[in-house]
């Protein structure tokens, strides 16, 4: 490790000129069994930010060209063969959180990627992370505008199943040292909007014409952020808020106000709604943490008004990230609906007792057969029947199919006969509504 560090640092030098020493962007990714991985502080540390955090990213200038130790820990100390990690030390380009962080289908933005080592990167307006400064870059990213990639998923590397129900790309920077790493930019479901600051006082709202996917950001410490916008009589609006699901450990809360006038002109201000977390937790099935802490709201206009939103995180007191981006996304109802499927992975009766998830491949044996289960997320109060089925299996393979109707979970079941030849390849399916 000190010696590809050395090295590292020695080339940058050579190929700019100049006496600057590269900026080391190390990263960790642990594997699923490992605890969060922690850079701990060590003695004469340079000055800069040790992340707590799952999966670090430490930000590091050498102050002189040398040899550096790098000492790396699991944080409670465990280990064993299946605590393995990736340890990945580069001038790359670092990408932390891209603004807006969705943008319509069928556009190229502008974004602003902001990141560390971003080719022709500009000082990010005092934005910090660990005490370390963050660069922006203003990039056009092209979003599909057709249908099947409208309905594409944004899920390079590992991430969480809150993130797996947000379509969007997988986008990355490209500097003369390599590539980033992936970050996701989202499709939006109504023109984006970003928020002005400040808007922290419901004086200060940043009036929003809807629909509208509004970007802004749990940032600086103890932010507020309100919104104001009118609504007709009859209108049936979904207010939600999009950010744990972008994979932040935010945990956003939203309050909904209408505001009206009474005889002598003076505003008066009535609750409409306060939520934290949404009233369907576990999204579906049991089997997997598909949990999220964004709220979401179904407003029903009874007469034209104003109304005002308030957007803000739970614990931002206490913190200040400016990774805390949000969506809060003020649309029209859509029913629709999104399914999955995985194999079921066969367990020992200790393994049944100590549920854990791990991946597994699906296969079928020759004269065998494969239970794949099928969850159903509903959207926007969809109620009608889905049906399912494996398309693309070789000669030999068969697939029972499902209708999902009343139920939001199933089975599908795949068969080889005895004398199936041997294959392995893609299978494609296409839920269609009943
Ligand atoms: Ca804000
Ligand atoms: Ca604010």
């Amino acid at each position: 490790m000190p010696t590809r560090s050395t090295t590292t640092s020695s080339r940058s030098k050579r190929a700019n000129g100049c006496c600057s020493i590269a900026r080391l962007v190390v990263s960790i990714r642990g594997s699923t069994r490992s605890s969060p991985c922690s850079l701990p502080p060590a003695k004469n540390w340079p000055a800069c930010g040790i992340p707590r955090e799952k999966n670090p990213v430490l930000d590091f200038t050498a102050p002189a060209e040398g040899a550096y130790i790098l000492k790396l820990v699991d944080t409670v100390y465990a280990g064993g063969p299946d605590h393995g990690y990736r340890l990945g030390v580069n001038v790359a380009p670092q990408v932390d959180f891209v603004m807006p962080p969705a943008g319509l289908p069928g556009t190229s933005g502008p974004f602003t990627v902001y990141g560390r080592n971003l080719p022709g990167g500009q000082p990010a307006d005092g934005l910090m992370l660990y005490g370390a400064p963050l660069q922006k870059l203003a990039v056009n990213a092209p979003l599909p505008g057709d249908e099947a990639g409208k309905q594409q998923l944004a899920l390079a590397g590992r991430t969480t199943l809150a993130r797996a129900w947000l379509d969007g790309i997988d986008y990355r920077v490209a500097g003369p040292n390599g590539m980033s790493a992936s970050a996701p930019i989202y499709l939006a479901k109504a023109p984006v909007v970003l928020e002005q600051e400040p808007n922290n006082t419901p004086a200060q709202a940043t009036k929003i014409n809807i629909p509208a996917d509004v970007a802004g950001q749990f940032y600086p410490q103890a932010d507020a952020d309100w919104y104001q916008f009118d609504a007709k009589k009859g209108e049936v609006w979904q207010i939600e808020v999009i950010s744990h699901q972008l994979g932040q450990e935010s945990d956003p809360a939203l309050a909904i106000f209408r505001v009206t006038k009474n005889d002598k002109g003076e505003e008066q201000v009535a609750d409409v709604a306060q939520m934290d977390d949404p009233a369907d937790r576990q999204k579906i099935g049991n089997d997997y943490d598909t949990s999220t802490d964004d709220p979401s709201y179904r407003l029903t206009v009874n007469d034209d008004g104003t109304y005002r939103v308030l957007v803000r995180d739970q614990f931002g007191e206490a913190r200040k990230d400016p990774r805390f981006v949000y969506r809060l996304v003020i649309r029209k109802e859509e029913p629709d609906f999104r399914v999955i499927a995985y194999p079921v992975e066969p367990k020992t009766q200790q393994q049944q007792q100590q549920p854990q998830a791990g991946i597994i491949s699906p296969f079928v044996r020759k004269g065998g057969s494969l239970l794949l289960n099928v969850e159903l997320d509903r959207r926007d109060g969809f109620t009608g029947e889905v049906a399912v089925s494996l398309e693309g299996l070789p000669a030999g393979v068969t697939c029972s199919g499902a209708v999902l109707g009343g139920v939001n979970g199933g089975a599908l079941v795949v068969m080889a006969d005895e004398n199936a030849a041997a294959w392995s390849g893609p299978v494609a399916w296409s839920p269609r509504r009943m």
